[in-house]
């Protein structure tokens, strides 16, 4: 057996099921490998970025690695933005990414460079495989490794000669290490602070903003008056009727101070004490309060819903969360804007559905309005590099066949990796995409405002606005077999949203609304 087969065939054993691929040269044998074994499935992504953002979605929504397939450095190179989102949302990820064979590098061809570099940028773990007959063992190990608590992107490079040479076998899984229970005394001490009756917020993040720990954090909020933030950018937030209201944390600093204005006692539990998102002159970066503690109950290596239920059963035993009431809003009528956008996603948004957020300035109003909707999960841009919804939107759904996948994408960001969307058509995945088209880098004309900085110069209105020409993503998603239509009203996004979700496979809509900026 040579190494790309018992690569391919300890990726199965070890429960990698999906392949986002994007191959090269260096890697037909590992494709070769991949015709051996069907139950691997191998799913064609036309840019590296697109594979990266698939593995991504993939994993959020099943908690498994899916693994790429990349071509040496330029390949990765393409890959890393989304892989760093990944990184981000600690994603499990099996990040495979093949090299000139070991004998060739020395004649620095010309797609040789440095890939243990690139991939130390984004990966908690990188292996160099030496050898045909360490292809089963290394590969048992980065799948240990993606999926140890909390999830981390694990990078196997693999030369040429190691996937073509024989003498390679299939290794059996590598346990991977669980999460650490946390100890008795941290939730005693935690119990404390929130006793003293002091203002006090939990902030939620990783496995916190699942069921499960939201359930129990529902408890404590109610019987403790702790009020329930989540971190801005949750990798996967669940919602919807049913479950406690969770805040997201403001995206601007002013917002986020004014959120925890007061907090004596600031619990963490799965997510880092809150800074902003890029510093700003007069503005703090550490975002935690004078005056006010920060308590660790958990890390995200740590047993997160272990750790608030512990905590819920000793602040909280008798006490039942505070559910909000279901409802959604009336169909919009008139204008067709932001707001009016997302009544519309509110009134229509199916139950079970995946939400892709890369909606950016136009997602301003998408929390509030499906906030009382059914059952849903929200995955959001983790890691502020643009270019992730398509992608992430074609894991998720690879992840999830039987449910739902509702992509808003903001026009700019759509264009990173617009090519997702051949893959949504190949794959004939059930996503709708609502692509807010307002024509513009709003979100930078927004910080420009702030900067309080004369911005309206020929290089702001050449580098922010994205009209001459406008992007026609109706022929653009056509083109990539995707059916779509344009809305330019209310009640027109409404009725083609309508029909979109009844149908199965991918739409796409341009919904058309001003720039708020
Ligand atoms: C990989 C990457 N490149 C560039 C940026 C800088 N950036 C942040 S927002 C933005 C424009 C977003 O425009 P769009 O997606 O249309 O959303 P809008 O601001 O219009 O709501 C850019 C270029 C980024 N965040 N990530
Ligand atoms: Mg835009």
């Amino acid at each position: 057996m040579n190494g790309a087969c018992a690569v391919a065939r300890t990726l199965l054993g070890s429960g990698v099921e999906v392949c986002f691929a994007n191959p090269g040269t260096s890697e037909l044998h590992f494709v070769a490998a991949l015709d051996d074994e069907p139950a691997l499935r191998a799913v064609p992504c036309l840019f590296e970025g697109v594979a990266a953002g698939a593995a991504d979605g993939y994993g959020r929504m099943t908690g498994r690695p899916a693994a790429t397939l990349l071509h040496l450095g330029p390949g990765l190179g393409n890959g890393l933005a989304n892989l760093h989102n990944a990184r981000r949302a600690a994603t499990p990820v099996v990040n495979l990414v093949g090299d000139h064979a070991t004998f060739h590098k020395q004649y620095d061809a010309p797609l040789e460079s440095d890939v243990d570099a690139l991939a130390r940028t984004v990966s908690g773990w990188v292996r160099r495989c030496g050898d045909a007959s360490a292809a089963g063992t290394d590969t048992a190990q980065a799948v240990a490794a993606a999926t140890g608590a909390p999830g981390q992107v694990a990078t196997l490079i693999l030369p040429a000669d190691v996937s073509w040479s024989g003498g390679a076998r299939p290794a059996p899984p590598v346990a991977a290490r669980p999460p650490a229970t946390v100890p008795e005394q941290t939730v005693a001490a935690v119990a404390a602070a929130l006793r003293t009756g002091e203002p006090a917020a939990i902030l939620l993040g990783g496995a916190a903003n699942r069921e499960p720990a939201l359930r129990a954090a529902g408890r404590i909020a109610a019987a403790t008056g702790a009020r329930l933030l989540c971190e801005t950018f949750p990798a996967r937030l669940e919602r919807g009727a049913g479950l406690p209201a969770v805040e997201r944390l403001g995206y601007l600093a002013e917002g986020a101070m004014a959120q925890l204005d007061g907090v004596r006692h600031l619990v963490l539990a799965g997510a880092r004490a809150p800074v902003s998102f890029f510093a700003h002159p007069g503005l703090p970066g550490l975002l935690v309060p004078d005056g006010c503690r920060v308590h660790v109950l958990a890390t995200t290596a740590d047993d997160i819903p272990g750790a608030l239920g512990h905590l819920a059963d000793t602040v909280a035993a008798h006490t039942p969360a505070v559910l909000p009431a279901a409802g959604r809003p009336a169909a919009p009528t008139g204008a067709l804007t932001a707001e009016t956008a997302a009544a519309a996603v509110g009134a229509l948004l199916p139950e079970g559905a995946i939400v892709v957020d890369e909606a950016n300035t136009c997602g301003l109003w998408l929390p509030g309005a499906t906030a009382g909707g059914p059952r849903h999960d929200w995955l959001t841009l983790t890691g502020g590099a643009i270019g992730q919804g398509l992608p992430l939107a074609a894991g998720a759904a690879i992840g999830c066949p039987d449910r739902p996948v509702l992509c808003l994408e903001a026009d700019g960001s759509a264009m990173y990796t617009i090519s997702a969307l051949w893959t949504h058509a190949r794959e004939e995945l059930d996503i709708t995409t609502v692509v807010f088209a307002n024509r513009s880098y709003a979100v930078l004309a927004m910080e420009f405002q702030r900067l309080g900085t004369p911005a309206d110069g020929p290089a702001r209105r050449d580098l922010l606005d994205l009209s001459r020409p406008c992007l026609d993503f109706v022929a653009i998603a056509r083109g990539m077999g995707v059916p779509a239509s344009r809305a330019d009203t209310a009640e027109g996004l409404t009725a083609q949203l309508r029909q979109a979700l009844s149908e199965p496979g991918p739409h796409l809509i341009e919904a058309v609304v001003p720039a708020l900026f």
